[in-house]
Order: C-alpha cells, then structure tokens, then sequence
C-alpha cells in the first residue's frame, strides 16, 4: 500500500472489465488470532471486453495467499504470479472457477478498511476498495455477481453472525463454534459486502410495503446500547415509506439489517441489507444526544436506506461516477428531511455548508469536477463536491424539469438501468429521455470544476417603466482546468417594491405573464433581462432559495439588506440578507481602529428577530446566528484569521450588550414547557434558548451565569444540558466552567458518543482549547487514537472550528497538526489524509500564516513512506 510515487488513475482509460464473476461463495472462519478466508468464483470472460488474451488479474491488498485452485486443480507456483497488490494467472479459460484461499489479521487492522476488529466485534468496510483486503478479486463496481456467505465463529464470544441478504442455513460445530450462511439474490459489487460477527443485542420491528411485503427490520447494538435505537429504527420506517411515495420504489430483500460499530472511518455504510453505522449516527437518546444528532441521524439513515436503490440497484460503472450515486442519494435525502421538518430550514443548512466547506475546496488545491477526470487515492474523493455539489447538479435538474418530469425521469432510469453499473451521462440521458429536454448544456456541470461568479448589475429607466439586470458569468480556473465555458445556471429571482410588495415579473413589452418570481436561464457568459411595466426602482431577490451553486456578486446596500432580511417573501433570502449584512459590518471592522462605530441599524435589526414572536420561529433561530469565521475566511482574500475572529467577536459582543434585556426575555420566553419533545417548533425553542444563552454569557452577564448553571443541573434533554455547557465553557467564569466539564465528564465518561461532545466542546473554544489545552486531552484516559471519533472531535474540531486558536501566528497550530497527520498516517491513512484539509488552502491566509503553513505541509511530505492517501493531497496542495 505504501508507495513514493503513487499512480494516477485516468477516467479516459476506462476498459471494461476482462472478466465477470457471476457467483461468489465465501466461508469466512474468524478466529482471535486472524481469519481465514475461503473464496470460491465462478467467472467467465467477459463478451463485451476490448481486451484479447487469456490473462486474469485480481486486486489483492495485505494479503497472505494459502492456496489457489483453477477448477479444483491445485496452481503450481509457477502457474500465477503474486505481485503484491495484483495476483496475475497467465492463463485461464473462457469460462472457470478459482479457489482463494487467503489468511487475514482483522486484529491487527487499523486502517478500518476491509475486515476489522472494533469494541470486540468483526466488521467490515468495503467502500471503496476495501474488498480486496479480505480475498482476491476483480474489486471493482462494474463487477456484479451474487454472493453467498458463510460465517464461522465461537457461538458464545460471536452469537451474532451476519451478511448480506437473507439467512438461509445456521447450525453448530465442533468447538463450540458456529455458522451461519447468507444468500444475497441481487448481484452486487464487492464494495456492497458486509459481514457482521459479534456479542450483540437485536432491536426489532416491521414494515410492511406498499405490495403488502413485510419485512423484518432489525438494529443490532451492543447491549449497553438497546436502548438508543428507538429513533433510528422510526428514521427507517419513515425512510422506507418515504421512498414509496415520493419515487415508488419499494424494499427489495425479507430483512434490513443496522449494525452500530464504534471505530468507523465515515457516517455509516449501504452495504447491501446490511447497512454498518458508525454508532454517533445511529444512537440516540433525550439525555446523550442533541437536537443536530437527531436530525443528523434521521438523514443519515435515509441517506443509507435510499442507496438500495439509487447504488445497490443501480450502481456506478467505476470510481469516477461516485456522484452518480452519492449526489443524487443526497439530493434524495435532502428532500426527505426537508419534507420531515422544515424546507426553509433544511435549505440553509444545505447552502451554509456548500458555500463555506464545499466552494472552499472548490477554490483550493484539491477542486475537481463532480465527476473527476483523475484521481490517484479514490478515499479521498468522498468530498463534499461529490456530495453536497452533486445533490445541488441533481436538485438543479429537479427544478429546470419539475417534479412530474423529474419523477419520469429517475422511474425510466432506475428501470432502464437495474442491475447494471452505470455513468452520469446515462442518469442525465435518462432524464432528458423522459422530459424532452436538452441538458447538452448542463453536462458542464459534472465536468468543470469550480464554483460559477455571476457578476450582477441593474439599471433602471423611470421614464420607460424597465428594470434591467445584467449578468456576467465567469467560471474560475482550477487545478488543471482553464478557459471554462458558461454554464447552464437556473437563476430563480423576484422583485419587490418600497412596500415590500412582490412586483409582476413582466419580461417584454407584451409579456403579461404576472408571475412574482421566475427562474431565469443562464446559458451565455453575459445576459441582459428586462422587466416591463415596473413604477419604481425595485429592490431584487436574487438566486431565490438558493437556485444554483454559485456566488453571486452584486452591489447590495445596506438599506437593501436590512429591507430584504424584514420583507422577501423567499425565506431563504430573508435569512441570506441578514447573513450579508452581517458579513459587511464584520469586514467593515477587520483592522479596523478601536473605537469605530459598529452599525446601529445591525443591532435594530436584530432586536425586531429577537423579538419576532409571529416570523417561524425555526427561521429566527438560524437569522440570529451569525456567519461563522470559517464562512468569513472563505470570503476574503490573505485571510488574517486572529483579525476575523476579533472582528466578529466585537460584533458579537456588542449586539449581547445592546440587547441583553431582550436577550433575557427572548430566554424566559422560550423556557421548556411540558414533556421533552422532538417537533419543529420545541427544537427551535430550545435553539433560541440556547443562542440567547450562548450571547449573555458571551458578555459574561451575572444573570446569564445564574440560568446558564441553573440549565445546565436542570436540563432533561442533550441539547439543553450542552447548551449550557457550551455557554459556561466560552465565558470567563473560569470556576463555573472547570465544574460543569468536570460534572460532564464525571455524568458521561461510559458513553463514547456523548465523551466526544466533550471533547468538542472543548476543543472548539477559543478559551478551553489553545493548543496546550488541546495536548491535554490528547493525554487524557478517554481519548484514543484509534477510534476516528475521537481523534475527529479534538484533533479535526481545533484545526477545523477553533481557527483562531489553530492559526496562532506562533504556527504552533500547524505544526501540531502536521505531527499529527504523521503520527496517524502510519495507522490510518484515511483518517490522516482528511486532518490534512484544513492546512491545504494556504495560499489563502496572508503571507504570515501561509508561509508557516506551508512549512507544515512540507513537514508532512517528508515524511518516510507517506500512505497514497497523504500523498496525493499533500503533494497536490504543494503544486504551483
Ligand atoms: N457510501 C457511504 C460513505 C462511505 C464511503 C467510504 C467509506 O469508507 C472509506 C465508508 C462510507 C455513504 O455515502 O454513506
Ligand atoms: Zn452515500
């Protein structure tokens, strides 16, 4: 695996696989001291193969090959050659069967790809070439076979013992061991496989589907864990009925199947009916987890459930379609949260995190296409462009055809396509196929990287009664990328007049259309929109609801902003207004002087949302909280990250001082009433609550650290009782925050994924997580550097979430991290290759930082045997 110059990896030189497997059998016998497994396929050449000749080569990594057979014939050594990572036989028949036989040390396994060990159970990952860990094979997605299992193990260490599809034989066998054989009737790639083998309790439940199918759902848990599945287990059923109505596509196998594993490298895993979560994403109880938690496990849970058909079904032709499944997969659950609870909502967190996280690697080293054009560590692909990019490319199709069209469109595709491993094109073909409409245009979008720029500006003749926009779009160069051509950009916009009032959206002379918003299709680098029979000078709603993922540059005032953040009727913009505004006082302060004024129409603004009792009280909640400083880094240019965070700490302080007395009322006003309860408006009550808090404590308000501890012993619920941490632990009251850490701790130590909070509150805190404070809980009992969650929840939130303790101009942060990407690389390549991020945008920070950050990622890239994964996105962020 390791490797100093690894290969890069070219989407153009795709050739169909030589061979297919068309039945895989396996017998897995797990032992303490390694596994051995027994692989038996029956394979054919492939017809539609462009390769001539007879030689099989399979994908093999840290294996120990014990035997190898070609129809029940023994190969001499001379018959195959073992390189390493490929096992090649020379020559093999049109048709056959190999027998495998490897031993593999799961015990030993830190990298958590392929079959592991965690908390004492077995545990696979084979996404996305993890399968060639555990045995020989052509590991790759257009290799699609069916497989059966069969798991051995001691009954009363591993009672449990599971794969994927349904159970078709168990029994005892000698030694107190036992068995269990799985058959999955669906042909699968091998990064669908999963095996499970471990001391388990079962949750249980049914569904039954709209054919009237009932199928068995089961959520298995470590014992001090049953009863945290109750909301998972409803996430599911929701899901499944979910996916019924809103795209008719029903459950497929007899049993679905959850497992909850505590050392996992991702979120969680759609093996084939036998989905593997990392336990953070599927546990959850009133008292450990926080309102984000449940939603987040909600997601994740259709996130997972939705891949059965949109990946399992329909699968991705190679590594390069990745968005293929997990684009639209996203998009799909996307829309079912936003179904479940609030669209407005669902929408601001989707757009938040797409322009602070995703447009960030967009513009940095390591951008490439929704559908890359290479790649050389596929582990480090699974980004947010892949991702979140993707969902918004599929969300754009959805709103260019309507839902109708759109619903034509995935039926003709999931039909067309199932069974088979496909590209983008053949979804985008599927959907022009079945709406009649031309997306040549908008292909664009899978293959250039980069975020688009719509340069915006308006004109407006009173004589004539027109407004006018003008649109210049541009898309950046990037990594390899340059003279882009313009894209095919929905731009849903409205125009309001003094009154707040929506205006008639007129385009011509004869145009009496009078609809109030429309969406305006950018195909050209420069577009002229006129808009007839308009009395006064509007004031315009721009990229309503977050139409496209672009950045919008346009000459907003004030007056526009605050006007905008009280009156669009588009909520998204009511909230993305106030965003702005807040954005432009901020900056207005970087390196300001001392006394400069801060914007007293900021505050005004403000007190009218903290006391908007009638506006949706979820929206109001995400209006008071203030654009983060990684979102205001993304924003500027030689980035002084020590400036942004005093400039918006001024801010900050400020508003909490000018508003205290509402600040108090807005948190009386929305103390707990009655039983816990998981509804939109109770969660958006407590976020206020807690935001209030957060703000008076932020100004270390006397009164505010009464309720605060006061919350803080009283709270019946996670989100409370963090609140209330999370506000004592960014105060100065130094007393009170070491007793409630130490009151935390003392209450939870038994529950990692509420330790994990801990640890991130800490670490997130400018005032408990300066790097020495950092260090020491690397030190302390509960961390591990072997469970990723840990290592995520102090290592990745400093460097992520505590910037401007990571960007200490000493460079201390830096180095800290550097040696801890080196220290993990040798473990876990993966975990250590995702810590880099946030070093990799140096040339974005002023000379003073991004020169020590440059020496840091150096640090890194001299290290001996760098793993491929650090490699490539080290070296990658170091190119000119
Ligand atoms: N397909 C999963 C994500 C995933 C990807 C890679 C993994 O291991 C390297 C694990 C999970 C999903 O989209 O949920
Ligand atoms: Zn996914």
């Amino acid at each position: 695996m390791r490797t100093n110059q690894p290969q890069t990896i070219y989407l153009s030189e795709y050739q169909a696989p030589a061979y297919l497997v068309d039945h895989v059998s396996l017998r897995f016998e797990l032992f303490e001291d390694g596994a051995r497994v027994h692989s038996t396929l029956s394979m054919r050449r492939n017809p539609a193969a462009m390769q001539s000749g007879s030689t099989l080569e399979l994908d093999g990594d840290s294996l120990t090959l014990e035997s190898l057979a070609l129809n029940g014939q023994s190969l001499a050594s001379d018959e195959y050659r073992n390189e390493g990572d490929k096992l090649v036989v020379p020559t093999v028949p049109e048709a056959f069967e190999l027998t495998v036989v490897t031993w593999i040390e799961p015990q030993n396994n830190t990298r958590l790809e392929g079959l592991y060990k965690s908390s004492g159970m077995f545990c696979t990952q084979c996404e996305a070439e993890g399968f060639r860990c555990i045995t020989y094979y052509p590991d790759r997605p257009d290799v699609m076979a069916r497989f059966q299992t069969r798991v051995e193990a001691d009954k009363s260490a591993y009672p449990i013992l599971l794969s994927n599809g349904n159970p078709v034989e168990q029994g005892d066998l000698e030694n107190g061991r036992h068995f269990v054989t799985w058959e999955d009737p669906f042909p699968k790639p091998a990064y669908l496989f999963a095996l499970v083998a471990g001391d388990l309790v079962e949750k249980r439940d049914t569904f039954t589907t709209c054919s009237g199918r009932n199928i068995d759902l089961r959520i298995y848990v470590e014992a001090r864990n049953a009863r945290k599945c109750d909301y998972a287990m409803d996430a599911l059923k929701r899901s499944m009925r979910w996916d019924e109505e809103v795209y008719g596509r029903e459950y497929d196998l007899d049993i679905f199947m959850i497992v909850a594993v505590d050392d996992f490298n991702m979120g969680a895993m759609e093996n084939k009916g036998l989905n593997i979560f990392n336990s953070s994403c599927v546990l959850a109880s009133q008292d450990t987890a926080t309102d984000a938690a449940f939603q987040r496990i909600e997601a994740i849970v259709a996130h997972e459930y939705f891949h059965n058909w949109s990946g399992n079904r329909v699968t991705c032709r190679d590594w390069f379609q990745l968005s293929l499944k997990e684009g639209f997969t996203v998009f799909r659950d996307s829309q079912f949260s936003a179904d479940m609870g609030s669209p407005t909502v669902k929408r601001i967190e989707d757009a938040t995190l797409l322009r602070t996280a995703q447009f960030a690697e967009d513009a940095g080293p390591m951008a490439h296409p929704v559908r890359p054009a290479s790649y050389m560590e596929i582990s480090n692909f699974y980004t947010l462009t892949i991702y979140e990019k993707g969902a918004e490319v599929v969300r754009m199709i959805h709103n260019l055809l309507g839902a109708e069209l759109f619903r034509k469109g995935s039926d003709l595709y999931f039909d067309r396509h199932d069974g088979q491993a496909v590209t983008t094109d053949d979804f985008v073909k599927a959907m022009e196929d079945a709406s009649g409409r031309d997306l040549g245009q908008f292909r664009l979008w899978y293959e250039q990287a980069g975020t688009p720029v719509l340069a915006v500006s308006d004109h407006y003749d009173e004589v004539q009664g027109v407004y006018r926009l003008d649109i210049r779009q541009s898309v950046p160069d990037t990594p390899g990328q340059s003279g882009k051509k313009p894209q095919h950009i929905p731009f849903a916009i409205g125009l309001l007049d003094s009154e707040g009032q929506p205006l008639p959206l007129n385009m011509g002379a004869e145009d009496s259309n009078g609809s109030f918003e429309r969406v305006l299709e950018l195909t050209e680098t420069q577009h002229s929109f006129e808009f007839h029979g308009v009395k006064e000078r509007p004031v315009p709603s721009l990229l309503r609801d977050f139409s496209a993922p672009v950045r919008v540059h346009y000459p907003w005032t004030r007056e526009q902003l605050l006007f905008l953040m009280s009156h669009d009727p588009d909520g998204f913009n009511r909230w993305d207004a106030g965003q702005k505004l807040a954005v432009d006082v901020i900056q207005s302060l970087v390196d300001a002087p001392q006394g400069t004024e801060i914007e007293p129409r900021l505050v005004e603004a403000y007190r009218l949302l903290l006391n908007d009792t009638e506006l949706d009280q979820a929206l109001v909640a995400k209006m008071l909280l203030l654009p983060s400083e990684a979102y205001l880094v993304e924003l500027s240019d030689q980035a002084d990250v020590p400036a942004i965070h005093a400039a918006r700490e001024r801010v900050l302080d400020h508003l909490a001082r000018a508003l205290r007395d509402d600040l108090l009322a807005c948190y009386q006003r929305n103390a707990g009433q009655g039983d816990y309860e998981l509804t939109p408006a109770a969660i958006a009550r407590r976020s206020l609550r807690n935001t209030a808090l957060a703000w008076l404590l932020h100004i270390d308000d006397e009164q505010g650290r009464a309720l605060a501890v006061e919350q803080y012993e009283q709270a019946d619920n996670m989100t409370d009782r963090l609140g209330a941490l999370r506000a004592l632990v960014n105060s100065g009251f130094e007393s009170e925050r070491t007793r409630a850490l130490a009151a935390f701790f003392e209450r939870f130590q038994d529950d990692p994924q509420v330790v994990e909070l801990w640890f991130s509150v800490q670490a997130s805190s400018d005032r408990a997580g300066q790097l020495p404070q950092i260090q020491a809980l690397l030190e302390h009992p509960a961390f591990d550097w072997k469970n990723p969650n840990k290592v995520r929840s102090v290592v990745g939130v400093f460097a992520g979430q505590n910037l401007a303790a990571f960007h200490n101009p000493d460079g201390s942060g830096y180095r800290f991290l550097a040696d801890q990407v080196c220290r993990l690389d040798d473990s876990n390549p993966q975990i250590a290759a995702r810590l880099v991020s946030p070093l990799t945008r140096w040339k974005k920070f002023s000379p003073q930082y991004s020169s020590q950050m440059k020496a840091a990622l150096e640090r890194i890239r001299d290290k001996t045997e760098l793993s491929r994964d650090v490699y490539e996105v080290v070296h990658k962020s170091l190119a000119d």
